[in-house]
């Protein structure tokens, strides 16, 4: 059998039915065999960076695998970010990358090149991958394939490279002969005493919060946080990666949390005793940039499965309480025992008297403790909307958050939402409201713009699902040539463009550290745009144009009615702001703009100082109610 067809065959029995390809000279065998599959299908981007993004979207909805394929040298080279965005979100991706035959490969480490295009993917890769090697004879493929895969969807997920040069590409080999790869046998970690001191915690707190990330899903387990959440009917703060664990009108689901607020969500993080985060690194885009300030008065609890992620806290952040360095499936297992019993599991040992405090004779039920906790934290949200009233007001161009708003109403259960960088994902996720079986994704932690339309064309191949994508004007460019994929397969991705005629975040950005000094940020300042109505015109895309509010209702719902994809010009204000949030060295409750003292003295039942220090409690009016 020729190897490439085995590799073909291979990423057949993965569940993968696209793979996303672009050929060149040191990779025509394995595009060739992928391409005389019967059940396989090319899609070819128009640029690898796109190609491997859209992998990458494929993986997060399949919750199974993506697969880039490229040729040697700039091939490879041109899915650098895209694999960056798979490392630091943990997607299981595969890159396949050609390489010059096994003869040409350079002798030494310190020659540049011997073979054309030659490229020393493995040393590039290694640090943003789990696992990057080059195959050196043709007997390995099976075990290589074996364990990259492996290795991508266990532990941690993330994306892994098998650089394959193109004599071993055409090798014949039998597979029955084939070394395979045993993946190690996982040892189920027991947790009984670390889970019993959690358990503690949970009935000493008032006010507990639990923080989910994107963990959960990466490690498929929502259903394992919702039997936990439901158990311990504990307000639930979600990440921007795990905003899509929840509906938005779930009953737990206190919203959002972090530098964007909302301020409701950051009140109870920041007037908690006990901080619980599954399945979040609890990155500063969640505790702020000065970490010693996030949750003071709770104590802090974190699972992980990835030892760096609970040591990485310096002398100036804060501290952690509880680290728990095991898989979530395990955690979840331990707390399974629990759920037959009724919460508190009122074993008074277990506490050492803390069920008779009087502190707890105020919940209304013994059942339902926090209920009253998680009736102020929504009180705190409807107080403080992202999107108010006076917003609609606005006229002669769209604020960006009443089309969020506008959008996630009329939006479906199922549909699929991405977004890109900059102001477009901020006010996404500040202000999107999640349907049950939506999902709303981006490239989290990398963040690059040009992400969300090639993700979309992986997204919508994996889901069949009718797919909403937002763009910034300069995002779009980035990465403006995938709209050839989008045309070429007639892919069901509508396309908002929030075109303020500029880079709106890097503004804001200037105006707080360079007093409103702007380089390279609108036309005035160097940019240049197209006319977007005459590039959906070229790439043969239906266009609308959203001019105001008023257009807002009816075009909306044509560009969802439209069939095949649509490219949507969004007229969003030049000066729209990210609204609220955290400037740098204040604390998570006191977002920009600031709040006056005395409102915010009366929302802190534990009030912190501006540097840090922590008053005494100030047991305000809404205190009480707790
Ligand atoms: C590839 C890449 N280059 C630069 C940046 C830094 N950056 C983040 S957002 C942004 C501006 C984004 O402009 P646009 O896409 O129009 O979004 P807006 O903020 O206007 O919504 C820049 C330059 C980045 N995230 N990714
Ligand atoms: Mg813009």
């Amino acid at each position: 059998m020729k190897l490439s067809d085995y590799v073909a065959d291979f990423l057949y029995k993965q569940n993968l039915r696209h793979i996303f390809l672009y050929s060149g000279g040191a990779i025509v065998h394995v595009a060739d065999s992928i391409d005389r599959h019967p059940k396989l299908k090319i899609i070819i981007p128009q640029h690898e960076q796109g190609g491997a993004a859209a992998a990458d979207g494929y993986s997060r909805i399949t919750e199974n695998l993506g697969c880039m394929i490229t040729t040697s040298g700039p091939g490879g080279t041109n899915t650098v970010t895209s694999v960056c965005n798979s490392y630091f979100d943990s997607i299981p991706v595969l890159i396949i990358t050609g390489q010059v035959a096994t003869f040409r490969i350079k002798p030494s480490k310190a020659l540049r090149q011997k073979g054309f295009q030659e490229t020393d993917m493995v040393s590039i890769f290694r640090s943003i991958t789990k696992y990057a090697v080059q195959i050196k004879k043709a007997e390995d493929i099976r075990y290589e394939l074996e364990k990259a895969v492996y290795l991508a969807k266990s532990g941690r997920p993330g994306p892994v490279l098998l650089d394959l040069p193109d004599d071993l590409q055409r090798a014949e080999i039998d597979p029955a002969n084939l070394r395979p790869f045993s993946p190690p046998k996982r040892k189920k970690v027991r947790l009984k005493k670390q889970f019993k001191k959690i358990l503690e915690l949970i009935e000493k707190s008032k006010r507990p919060i639990l923080i989910l990330g994107a963990g959960i899903r990466v490690t498929s387990l929502q259903d394992e946080a919702k039997k936990f959440v439901e158990y311990f009917k504990m307000p639930v703060l979600l990440t921007w990666g795990g905003m899509d664990l929840f509906p938005y009108d779930y009953p737990y689901n206190m919203g959002g949390v972090g530098v964007c607020g909302p301020r409701g969500g950051n009140f109870a993080v920041q007037n908690a005793d006990l901080v619980i985060a599954l399945g979040t690194r609890l990155s500063q885009m969640i505790t702020g940039g000065k970490q010693n300030l996030f949750a003071p008065h709770a104590k802090k609890v974190m699972v992980d499965i990835d030892r760096e992620e609970l040591e990485k806290f310096g002398p100036n952040d804060f501290k952690l309480d509880i680290k728990i360095l095991a898989d979530l499936s395990d955690f979840f297992a331990e707390a399974r025992k629990y759920y037959k019993k009724p919460f508190p599991v009122s074993s008074v040992s277990l506490v050492k008297g803390a069920l008779s405090q009087s502190s707890f004779s105020g919940f209304r039920s013994r059942r339902d403790r926090f209920a009253k906790w998680r009736e102020t934290i929504k009180e705190w949200r409807k107080r403080y909307p992202i999107c108010p009233k006076e917003y609609y007001q606005e006229k002669g161009h769209v604020n960006a958050y009443v089309f969020i708003k506008e959008l996630s109403r009329i939006l479906r259960p199922e549909d699929i939402i991405l977004t890109d960088a900059g102001g477009n994902l901020s006010w996404t996720m500040q202000n999107f409201e999640i349907k049950k079986g939506q999902r709303l994704i981006s490239a989290w932690n990398h963040s690059p713009m040009g992400y969300s339309v090639p993700a979309s064309i992986g997204a919508a191949l994996a889901g069949r699902r009718k797919v909403y994508c937002i763009t910034g004007d300069g995002g779009l460019m980035m990465c403006l040539e995938e709209l050839g994929t989008i045309r070429r397969h007639n892919l069901p991705i509508k396309i908002y463009i929030f075109n303020n005629h500029g880079h709106g975040i890097q503004k804001q950005t200037m105006d707080t550290w360079l007093a409103g000094r702007y380089t390279a940020v609108d036309e005035k300042t160097g940019l240049w745009f197209p006319d977007f109505e005459k590039v959906a015109e070229t790439f043969k895309i239906r266009y609308f144009h959203i001019r105001n509010h008023g257009e807002i209702g009816k075009i909306l719902k044509k560009t969802i009615a439209a069939k095949g994809p649509v490219l949507c010009d969004v007229e969003i204000n030049p000066d729209q702001k990210i609204v609220p949030m955290l400037k740098f060295g204040s604390s998570l409750e006191d977002l920009d703009p600031k709040l006056p003292t005395e409102e915010l003295e009366k929302i802190m039942i534990c009030h912190t100082k501006a540097k840090g220090e922590i008053k005494k409690e100030i047991i305000s009016s809404e205190a009480k109610l707790i």
